[in-house]
């Protein structure tokens, strides 16, 4: 009797383990979501057969110039032909990479164009077949990512402006196109769950998928409790996030955050302003654009980049940082630029940055904290008085000191918090990093 009773229940459990809306991630997925928040840092690559088009002489967003511009799928199907990076190469990618001190990579598999940056056997949309280029990105990527111990993740767009099936269409990539005004919305997602399954099939062990698109139509039949399901079971440690803008969805591994720090809603994307207990990421472009633009040289300075690293690293988040590369396959000079500022940076002062979590005191206008153990790394990121008021913290301080030089700062508790002095000839112009040991 007890035997069949456990019987069922093993039984039973098996078959809820393979629902999301009961999701629980197995001990590979729960470790991966700790290296993930340890890493902190990570490139996101828009790369596709737009780069070609450089972004068509607008600031816009080059990677939407089939949208933009109303491009019919028959002149967009040009452009593979013309896709030919022969300067394009890996082992250079992961070399700059490492040396930004950043650890894992996130690249666009197929963006919102339906193109496929792989060798895909589901639909001959791809760079293998329909490029003079003829060879797969994401295999070479994957490979030099091996080399060096960098993780790398798809990232893949639900929505698609080339597929027939996706139908009915969204809020994009309506009435130009050319396609058929109907279509079996289930076999577009059997196609795009059949991609998927080479994504997760063909390129050894992936950090994960980034999906995109969702809030294209957010109320649609996604099926997401069956892609969700299929990729924890073809392999289990990936982690899953969604571009959506809410709040994440059963099955969901990590949180993401477009352009704006957690809880932020400067885009007007991020209107539910839910930060979820799972792991958070969040993504920013180095001008306004994510694929490669050729018009657009409104860089954002490095200060700035590596202060919202910062203040996303005080919310517990990873800062996925954007660059797209240019169509012979070469990474923008500036953005390499920036990139090695960013590795100078962390190189000094990366302590108080990777294996971190947030901090006690949750980011304020003047910083943001981070910790480890019994440090908490107080980073001061503009202030114009000579102390810093630290709110009250839950623990004891037993030092202030220093990052840079190891001294020693004066503070004072007060019935408010912790006043800590900071002389002018201490700070520093980006960050100045204070170690308070609890
Ligand atoms: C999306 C993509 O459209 C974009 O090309 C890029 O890949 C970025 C990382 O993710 O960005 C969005 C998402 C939603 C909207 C606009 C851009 N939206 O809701 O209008």
């Amino acid at each position: 009797m007890k035997k069949i009773s456990i019987l069922f229940l093993f039984a039973f459990l098996t078959m809820i383990g393979h629902s999301q809306e009961s999701y629980t991630p197995s001990d590979e997925n729960l470790k991966n979501r700790e290296w993930f928040q340890d890493a902190k840092f990570g490139l996101f690559i828009h790369w596709g057969v737009y780069s070609v088009m450089a972004g068509g002489g607008d600031q816009g967003i080059a990677e939407w110039i089939m949208n933009q511009k109303r491009i019919p799928i028959e002149q967009y199907e040009k452009l593979p032909s013309f896709f030919n990076p022969t300067k394009f190469d890996p082992n250079k990618w992961v070399a700059t990479v490492k040396k930004a001190g950043m650890k894992y990579i996130t690249i666009t598999s197929k963006h919102h164009d339906g193109f496929a940056m792989y060798d895909s056997k589901v639909s001959d949309y791809n760079i293998v077949d329909r490029t003079p280029y003829g060879k797969d990105i994401l295999q070479q990527l994957k490979e030099a990512c091996d080399k060096e111990g960098i993780k790398l993740f798809f990232y893949y767009s639900q929505l698609d402006w080339h597929h027939p099936d996706y139908y009915p269409r969204g809020r994009t990539g309506q009435g130009y196109t050319g396609r058929p005004q109907h279509g079996d919305w289930d076999k577009y997602i059997d196609y795009m769950n059949a991609q998927l399954t080479e994504l997760l099939t063909n390129y050894g062990e992936v950090g994960g998928i980034w999906f995109d698109g969702m809030w294209d139509q957010i109320d649609a039949n996604w099926r997401l409790d069956e892609t969700y399901s299929l990729i924890h079971k073809l392999q289990q440690g990936a982690l899953v996030g969604s571009n959506h803008h809410k709040a994440p969805f059963p099955g969901e591994d990590f949180q993401m955050f477009e352009r704006d720090l957690p809880g932020e809603n400067t885009m007007g994307f991020n209107q539910t302003g839910t930060i979820s207990e799972l792991p958070l990421e969040m993504c920013e472009t180095m001008n306004g654009s994510w694929g490669f633009n050729l018009k657009d040289h409104n860089y954002k300075s490095t200060k700035r980049l590596i202060q919202t690293m910062v203040k996303a690293a005080g919310y517990g988040a990873n800062f996925l940082l954007n660059t797209g590369p240019m169509p012979n396959g070469e990474i923008q000079p500036e953005n390499v630029d920036t990139l090695m500022v960013m590795g100078k940076w962390l190189d000094k002062y990366g302590e108080s940055i990777y294996g971190t979590r947030k901090g006690p005191i949750k980011p304020l206008h003047w910083g943001a904290t981070t910790q480890k153990g019994k440090t908490v790394y107080v980073h001061v990121l503009q202030l114009a008085e000579d102390n810093l008021l630290l709110p009250k913290l839950e623990q004891k301080i037993e030092s202030i000191t220093f990052f840079d030089d190891g001294t020693k700062a004066k503070y004072k508790n007060t019935e408010f918090g912790t006043l800590i002095h900071l002389p002018y000839d201490k700070r520093q112009e980006v960050d100045t990093i204070l170690k308070v040991e609890l």
